[in-house]
């Protein structure tokens, strides 16, 4: 039972508590967000950061009428409990349950979907401008963190809505850290504009101001006036937004409920784009998060009391493989240099970093300048690599083909996440890099079966003159043992079980299901040949024609869509070539998979040993 919990059913029933009352709200909320982040894994750090700031925006503003958009939605957890969400957060990320991110088949509160980082001052620019154009009245509120708004969306639209001049509130969650500490040049601005000597006296200049505004509906031109007149007189403060059309407020304090709800009252009655600078605490709430923000960003079951991770594998991740297998090439050629785009931990590129740090480079939330870096580094005899998520390389497409491809520069990209990645959902599966990727010219593009082979492919990648992608999944490897990596001959895939009846021709790890599949169809008297293809681009056209003509079936299986993708590629093969064959086509639809557990989505999907036995069958 909660006390105020249970009560709200729509923001208005917030309106109804006195501040006392707010005050136990939020540490309602928190102790419900790390029960439940407890249980089912999920974002901490950021949604305990946003506590106060989502009770003050739903106190003040009036959703859904007015729009709250939360920049990669990943602290929105206090939103959904206070916009009558309580009831089922207990199924947070879980298959039909609450989803991590804002979705607005959820929620009519939800005014926009988000998950990747930096769109939400375009989304809420776009509200404003069809608001204005259909003579509608209400408020569009960013909500965008310190990371998200170094991201070349938000530089775009910033620029975009300063030059529009239409009403947009963008409220920047500053708590000086991106999932990793920030890079750049604007966060050390930002930094100083929340740790200068002057912020103290700045701030309550601005609050006393902000405080001497009116209430709501009472005109007020006079105090804005002089509102704008005090901000006018910082002359430094604030520099970057104003120079960007921006009317800048703060910094605040993120953690003061009272002076939240007083600064987003009166901010409410300014015209034009206006940006509050709201400075808040990480994890704020649980010492642990609050300490170690990177590691509480984003977190498996763990318990409570101690903190430990309660899903602990024993067996090496994947990115751990890759970084591992990198250091080692790196070690031996200076020319090897390191990306990533704000997630060293989540590539593994923080191994890395610290034994190569001069050859490492974080780009921050920046995809699309990371690939054309890379290929500025390859113009000039470098071997970069880019670990980037597959979700997250989709920014950099035109990048990719434009910068890297179209020169046939010699950059490697270690696409992680590849393929179903569970709970995070829809937004975050690596669904369509091998679509996107083979119909580029020049660009080969591998998949290991498991982390010793991927340690082969990035040699073979790095090796190869010219664009390369490895794409590998989400979480630990198979627990095989790890030899030094050695170079694979380009596009040679390689038989792992032969038979005659028919071909299981998998790409990447789903070879483990294959060779589990050919097991079960041992048990019906049926000889299934299996083929690790590992090379979706080049593939080994020679051993597939070889098996394929002798078992005259095929079943592919691969964890990516399959418009478009490996399984298609080998009909149109075999169609060229005149080959009369029966194909079956493993792998992911063409729609949008909900969050689950991998082994859930996995069976949603057919990924698994007994669908692809039963596939054969079916030939
Ligand atoms: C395009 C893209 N790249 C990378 C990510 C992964 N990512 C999720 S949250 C995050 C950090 C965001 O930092 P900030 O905006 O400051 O929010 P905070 O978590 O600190 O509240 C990153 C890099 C993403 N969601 N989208």
């Amino acid at each position: 039972m909660a006390r105020y919990l249970d009560a709200i059913t729509h923001p208005a029933d917030v309106r109804k508590l006195s501040k006392r009352q707010l005050r136990e709200l939020a540490q309602e909320i928190r102790d419900t967000i790390i029960q439940t982040v407890a249980k089912q894994g999920g974002h901490l750090g950021p949604n305990l950061g946003v506590v106060e700031l989502s009770i003050a925006l739903h106190y003040v503003f009036d959703s859904p009428k007015d729009k709250i958009i939360w920049d990669v939605g990943h602290q929105s957890y206090p939103h959904k409990l206070l916009t009558g969400r309580y009831p089922r957060f207990h199924t947070l990320r879980q298959w039909k349950g609450i989803s991590g991110y804002p979705n607005i088949d959820e929620s009519p509160h939800d005014a926009f979907g988000t998950s990747h980082a930096s769109t939400s001052v375009s989304a809420a620019l776009g509200m404003a401008v069809a608001r204005d154009l259909k003579g509608e009245s209400y408020h569009v509120i960013a909500v965008i963190g310190d990371g998200a708004i170094s991201g070349g969306m938000s530089f775009e639209a910033l620029n975009h809505a300063g030059h529009l001049q239409s009403n947009l509130i963008v409220v920047l969650n500053d708590n000086e850290m991106s999932i990793s500490p920030p890079v750049g040049a604007l966060s050390t601005y930002l930094s100083t504009l929340v740790t200068h000597p002057n912020y103290a006296k700045v701030r309550n200049k601005v609050n006393a101001t902000i405080r001497k505004l009116p209430a709501i509906g009472i005109a007020a031109s006079e105090k804005l006036a002089e509102l704008e007149d005090t901000m006018r007189s910082m002359s430094k403060e604030g520099m970057y937004f104003k120079a960007l059309g921006f009317k800048y407020f703060g910094p605040v304090n993120g953690h003061d409920l009272g002076g939240l709800i007083k600064a987003f009252r009166n901010i409410s009655h300014i015209k034009g784009p206006i940006l509050l600078h709201v400075a808040t605490k990480k994890g704020k709430g649980y010492p642990m998060a609050e300490q170690d923000k990177e590691r509480w960003h984003g977190v498996s079951p763990f318990d409570v009391n101690g903190g430990s991770d309660l899903k602990k594998s024993g067996t090496i991740s994947y990115s751990s493989a890759f970084a591992n297998a990198l250091v080692k090439l790196a070690k031996k050629d200076k020319r090897i240099i390191a990306i990533t785009a704000a997630m060293p931990k989540g590539t593994g590129l923080d191994i890395f970093a610290k034994e190569l740090p001069g050859r490492f480079f974080d780009v921050a939330i920046a995809e699309q300048h990371g690939v054309t870096f890379a290929a500025g580094l390859a113009r000039m005899g470098m071997k970069p690599v880019c670990a980037i998520y597959s979700t997250f390389l989709q920014r950099a497409y035109d990048q990719i083909i434009h910068d890297v491809c179209s020169q046939n520069l010699d950059v490697t990209f270690c696409i992680d996440r590849a393929g179903l990645v569970g709970e995070d959902g829809k937004l975050q599966h690596g669904a369509y890099d091998i679509a996107f990727l083979s119909c580029i010219p020049n660009m080969v593009l591998m998949a290991p079966k498991d982390e010793k082979e991927l340690g082969h492919l990035l040699k073979t990648a790095i090796g190869h003159k010219g664009p390369a992608a490895i794409r590998y999944p989400r979480g630990s490897g198979l627990g095989v043992k790890i030899e030094e990596p050695r170079k694979i001959h380009l596009g040679k895939g390689e038989i792992t079980r032969r038979g005659n009846d028919v071909t299981l021709l998998s790409l990447g790890t789903c070879f483990k299901e294959a060779m589990e599949a050919a097991e079960l169809l041992k048990k019906e008297g049926i000889s299934a040949e299996v083929i690790n293809a590992r090379f979706a681009k080049p593939f080994d056209e020679t051993l597939i024609l070889k098996s394929v003509k002798k078992t005259k079936k095929l079943v592919t299986i691969e964890e990516g869509v399959l418009r478009g993708g490996f399984g298609e590629a080998m009909e149109s093969f075999l169609l060229e070539k005149n080959i009369q064959v029966k194909v079956a086509r493993i792998g992911l639809p063409d729609s949008f998979i909900d969050h689950g557990t991998p082994k859930e989505l996995k069976q949603l999907v057919g990924l698994t040993a007994e669908n692809i036995a039963n596939a054969a069958k079916s030939l």
